[in-house]
């Protein structure tokens, strides 16, 4: 712990050195702590805080005065003074809360006491007699969460003349996902490779270590799997877990743990056993030896994230055996030091009628079966990351489980790393569906909080959208969604236009105008990719293993649910996946009324329609078009969307950052001949079948399916 200290304060006064680029790179996030722009705010904050102290000093305290010293210094243009007691009127103060704090009070403790083990509370009070601002807690990773939060306000130009602010997480587990491989590649990779560098760990501590974990502290994130769920069992080798442990040494006093995506097979390629049966004492044993290594090495490790029987991976049911099973033999391992297990569902076969329906099959018998300390971690959609899809049914079906939610920052079937997509939209879509487990109001988001069922561990993941770039995500409005992230996991009833609000004015500028257009562009931008990718429920038809642009005639896949053909069943009747009871019955998974809504072709929202049905070509849709022509529109609406998002982000030139206004100008270039190509290349591919003409006003395409369908991408990320 001694050492940690030391190499943190080394580098956390080199940072406060500060080392700026003249014009912005991206790398600084929303924490770039610029001088406030208007001087009537940088008046009235500095009379608000004239000096500031932070109570204590362990290295969380540190991490808490460092980000104090800085975005003070930075945001109000001269050195606020850190000092050690309160002595006059219009001073800050921030510690966690004991009986003899010098801001102790029965009214506050009250509020303390609400927060729990990382909330915080933000208050104007008297202390020694003078006016104070206060940020207390319970915990000092609570005063650190709330030194941000406070930040935030004045980033964001917030009125702080009056403040009384009780802020708590509402899931336990809020993680990040990362999928990077020992090699330094990452799985999907869209912000090039990955962060962590395996060679000169554990001795060389990068620079951006550090400020990854103070970018994650400062939205809540508590929770790091370094490693690709396709894992490699070497991470959990003493070689690796020496690494492992010097990244846990600098996250530890941001408050996030780090956890390790297990091969369920490890006993057999690691311990050169003959079998990984998880009913074998010896399998078993091995399992509990190796949890009790890594806790040598990482005496707060968080977990482990399995993937099994996916995919190619190992699993239980190679024995025989159910998921709970192999869960249950890695949560009793981790169980004697506090440990979790995130098992993933996954989990699909080839060949099944229904894809979609699997996991809910697999999944829904084992309610109850599970281990306390297991999360079972969930896709949003029953089948895979797209750009839409109805919330899986397992949220709702399994009471007796710990669900957690798996999102996708990166942009795997969202145009990848060079699309704008924010995607909190995306997320409070599913957060916010109602499930209907036990009546109106039974929303996923109460699931996954554990409000719904009675459950205290809970947890969210997103599979994160960071790589080597300089800028951490390629395109920077990636990071808006890994901001977005992290707001959500705190408080899922946040809106997407609040986080979309303080994100832009973080990143770009508080100026009215320039937040109001970037929000427009931002909260148009992910209805745009579905509706020039996917409308209407459509779904899976990327090109083939890159998953990067259209592939709506991918039918050459050995298994059959790889194949967008598998998805859309485009004939010469009609479109769409027919899951109703004369298909797969998919619907019977979800609680009535959604069953009968989703099950009705009139009452199906339009925006899951071909998800669950067959539709022929010329149904008269509620618009008075007949399905055709609302697939073609909405494929010219997407395509329209992008240029509008052109339109309004030209106007923002000299309004804002000169490198990233041209940065984002090139990367939407590159969107809007993306969006062109999917829409001409599924329109032409799905009139083959409909044998309609494009509706008249509507731009022709010009180029050819053939065209389309001869294209490669030798270059294309994520395909290694
Ligand atoms: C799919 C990706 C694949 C991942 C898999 C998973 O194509 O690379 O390994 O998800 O979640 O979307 O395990």
């Amino acid at each position: 712990m001694k050492k940690t200290f030391v190499f943190l304060g080394l580098f956390l006064s080199l940072m406060s050195l500060g080392v700026r680029a003249s014009a912005d790179d991206g790398y600084r996030l929303w924490m770039k702590y610029d001088l406030i722009s208007n001087p009537q705010k940088v008046k009235e904050y500095r009379e608000s805080i004239k000096a500031w102290m932070v109570e204590g000093s362990s290295p969380t305290i540190e991490a808490a005065k460092h980000e104090l010293r800085i975005a003070l210094d930075g945001l109000l243009g001269s050195n606020i003074p850190e000092v050690s007691s309160v002595k006059e009127d219009g001073e800050l103060i921030a510690g966690t809360y004991t009986s003899s704090s010098p801001f102790a009070a029965a009214g506050l403790k009250n509020m303390v006491i609400k927060v729990g083990q990382e909330g915080f509370v933000i208050l104007r009070e008297k202390v020694s007699g003078q006016n104070a601002i206060v940020i207390t807690a319970n915990t000092e990773i609570g005063v650190l969460y709330g030194v941000f939060h406070f930040l935030r306000l004045l980033q964001t130009e917030q009125d702080i003349s009056s403040l009384r602010i009780i802020s708590f997480p509402r899931i336990k587990l809020r993680m990040l996902d990362h999928w990077d491989n020992l090699n330094g590649t990452v799985e999907r990779g869209y912000a090039g490779f990955s962060i962590w560098n395996w060679h000169t760990l554990p001795t060389f501590i990068k620079r951006r270590y550090i400020d990854y974990a103070r970018a994650n502290a400062s939205i809540g994130i508590n929770g790091a799997v370094l490693n690709n769920v396709n894992a490699d069992p070497r991470i959990m080798t003493r070689h690796y877990l020496k690494k492992v442990a010097a990244l846990a040494d600098v996250f530890r006093p941001y408050g996030i743990k780090v956890y390790l995506c297990a091969n369920f097979d490890a006993p057999i390629i690691l311990g050169k056993m003959k079998t990984a049966n998880p009913t074998d004492p010896r399998v078993q044993e091995w399992w509990k030896d190796k949890a009790k290594e890594i806790y040598s090495f990482i005496p707060d490790f968080g977990g482990f994230l399995v993937k099994a029987n996916s995919e190619g991976q190992p699993g239980p049911s190679d024995y025989g055996l159910t998921q709970a099973d192999g869960a249950n033999l890695l949560a009793n391992a981790v169980k004697p030091y506090g440990g979790i297990v995130m098992w993933r569902a996954f989990v699909y076969t080839y060949n099944a009628k229904d894809r979609a329906k699997q996991a809910y099959e697999i999944f829904k018998p084992l309610d109850g079966k599970f281990a306390d300390n297991v999360l079972l971690q969930i896709k949003n959609g029953p089948l895979d990351f797209q750009p839409r899809e109805p919330f899986t049914p397992l949220f709702g079906a399994m009471p007796k489980t710990n669900l957690m939610m798996e999102f996708q920052i990166t942009m795997e079937y969202l145009g990848q790393g060079t699309s704008t997509v924010y995607l909190a939209p995306l997320f409070k879509e599913t957060l916010e569906s109602d499930t209907y487990a036990k009546g109106k109001g039974s929303t996923v988001a109460k699931v996954i909080d554990g409000s719904l069922d009675a459950h205290t561990l809970t947890g969210i993941a997103g599979v994160s959208n960071i790589g080597a770039d300089r800028n951490w995500t390629g395109n920077e409005f990636g990071q808006s969604s890994w901001y977005a992230f992290g707001r959500l996991a705190w408080n899922p009833n946040l809106s997407s236009e609040e986080i979309a609000d303080e994100w832009i004015r973080m990143t770009f500028s508080n100026d009215k105008d320039v937040v109001s257009s970037i929000e427009d562009m931002m909260m148009q931008s992910r209805e745009a990719v579905v509706n020039y990718m996917d409308p209407l429920g459509l779904n899976m038809i990327f090109g083939y293993d890159n998953h990067y642009g259209p592939g709506p005639w991918i039918d050459y896949s050995p298994h059959p649910d790889w194949n967008s053909t598998y998805y859309h069943r485009a004939d010469s009747l009609g479109i769409g996946f027919d899951r109703t009871k004369s298909g797969s019955d998919a619907v019977s998974q979800y609680h009535p009324p959604l069953s009968g809504e989703f099950a009705s072709l009139t009452e199906c929202p339009p925006k899951f329609l071909l998800w669950f049905h067959h539709v022929r070509w010329d149904y008269r849709m509620k618009s008075g078009k007949t399905l055709w022509d609302e697939i073609c529109y909405h494929y010219y609406a997407g395509v329209d969307s992008v240029r509008e998002m052109q339109k309004v982000w030209n106007s923002l030139k000299g309004k804002i950052d000169n490198e990233e206004w041209n940065d984002e100008r090139m990367f939407l270039e590159i969107q809007e001949k993306e969006a062109v190509w999917w829409r001409n290349a599924c329109v032409l591919y799905f009139q083959t079948f409909s044998k309609m003409p494009i509706p008249a006003g509507l731009e022709k395409p010009d180029k050819t399916l053939e065209y389309y369908e001869s294209l490669k991408f030798p270059n294309a990320p994520g395909t290694w």
